[in-house]
């Protein structure tokens, strides 16, 4: 069985929440699985822009209880509905999500609404595995290279698990439970009752406030205004929710054995993998306060960088399945029969270099403003721009 949860993790304590529940796990088939589907770049038919959130500042207080009645929230646009995690290959998900962001000199706002006719939840322990439960994620790569990137999963009791990744899963990284978003303000409020199948529910929401200075730890180069954002910064971002099919025989909310669990998000990924950070959605932060008007039609600036970012990605997962193959990384490009391995943006070819850790490829850019700029991907899908 091929599920997301269990190609992401293997932190000491996943490994023991995946043994818990083996018999719904499906045994061999998902080592084969993600074995394979982690030699494959996403989306396999080209670039494909991820979606866009204009973060306006908010107009006004918020109140960090669950409802997103506040003005500056009303002000708010919602973003899309989520799809499948797959794209548009799967079918749409059964119930609604969306989402709100809005900011100001100290947070980060996140408001969700989730439909749900069958509310419930069972955790309560901090850091414990909350996609055991339904719940929402939050994923936040401020400085966009695809590594040392935050996690945060909540479920309608008001739980969290917060976690950060030194690198993803696929390359080796261990997450770091010990992480804790500091001074993080979360909520949940349930429009229906939660554990209670003898009615039908309308939603839950989720409303959380996180101090962008609790998030410096994810950021290589902080600028000289701190954690701030400039007008106009973008961060990668994604978001999650984790849908189990129940039952209720006796009264109670229980999974059904041997069903997959949805998952659902805001920007697709393509495959059932969270943690590939290159095809997260992007949020730019606008120093202009919300006003329904404009939050409705804003757009995202294009990411400069994103096509020759894809290019540079094939030649991240070519490597890897030229591992598995032939038990080395290919010195030369050419070994790894890529395609259209080419971009309007691009100065020359692009160069693979062998380093003393494994390799890295290089592309000379030339942007929209005419200055020349190197970017690079390495063996561990570290993506950066500038000089090395
Ligand atoms: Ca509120
Ligand atoms: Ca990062
Ligand atoms: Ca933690
Ligand atoms: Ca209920």
């Amino acid at each position: 069985m091929l599920i997301h949860h269990s190609i992401r993790p293997m932190s000491g304590r996943l490994i023991l929440a995946l043994a818990a529940f083996s018999s719904v796990w499906g045994g061999m088939a998902s080592a084969d699985d993600k074995a394979v589907e982690n030699l494959l770049v996403r989306p396999a038919e080209g670039y494909l822009a991820p979606r866009g959130y204009v973060c306006y500042r908010a107009a006004g207080a918020i109140g960090v209880d669950g409802r997103l009645d506040e003005g500056a929230w009303k002000s708010a646009a919602w973003s899309q509905e989520f799809v499948d995690i797959e794209g548009a290959v799967k079918p749409q998900p059964s119930w609604k999500t969306r989402v709100k962001m809005l900011w100001d000199d100290e947070y980060l706002y996140i408001g969700a609404e989730l439909e749900e006719p069958n509310v419930w939840g069972t955790l309560t322990r901090h850091d414990a595995v909350i996609f055991q439960d339904n719940d929402f994620e939050v994923f936040i790569d401020p400085d966009g290279d695809g590594h040392n990137y935050g996690e945060l999963e909540i479920n309608v009791l008001n739980t969290t698990w917060d976690l950060r990744l030194p690198k993803p899963y696929k390359d080796g990284g261990m997450a770091d439970d010990a992480w804790e978003i500091e001074g993080l303000k979360t909520a949940t409020f349930c429009d229906g009752t939660v554990n209670d199948p003898s009615d039908a529910d309308r939603a839950w929401m989720v409303e959380m406030a996180i101090p962008l200075r609790s998030l410096s730890k994810l950021k290589a180069k902080v600028s000289e205004q701190g954690l701030i954002p400039r007008d106009g910064e973008q961060w990668r971002i994604n978001f999650s929710r984790v849908e189990w099919d129940v039952e209720n025989p006796e009264g109670e909310y229980r999974k059904i054995p041997g069903r997959p669990e949805h998952n659902w998000v805001w920007s697709p990924q393509y495959t059932v993998n969270m943690h590939r950070p290159e095809t997260w959605g992007y949020i730019e932060f606008r120093n202009a306060r919300g006003s329904v008007r404009n939050a409705r039609d804003a757009l995202v600036r294009k990411d400069p960088w994103g096509p020759i970012r894809y290019q540079l990605t094939r030649i991240y997962y070519a490597q890897q399945a030229h591992r598995q193959q032939h038990s080395a990384y290919a010195t030369e490009l050419t070994q790894l029969e890529l395609t259209r391995l080419e971009d309007e943006s691009l100065v020359g070819p692009i160069e693979l270099k062998s380093t003393a850790a494994g390799w890295q490829a290089v592309a000379k850019v030339r942007l929209g403003d005419g200055q020349e700029t190197e970017c690079r991907i390495d063996h561990s899908s570290r993506f950066t721009i500038g000089p090395d």
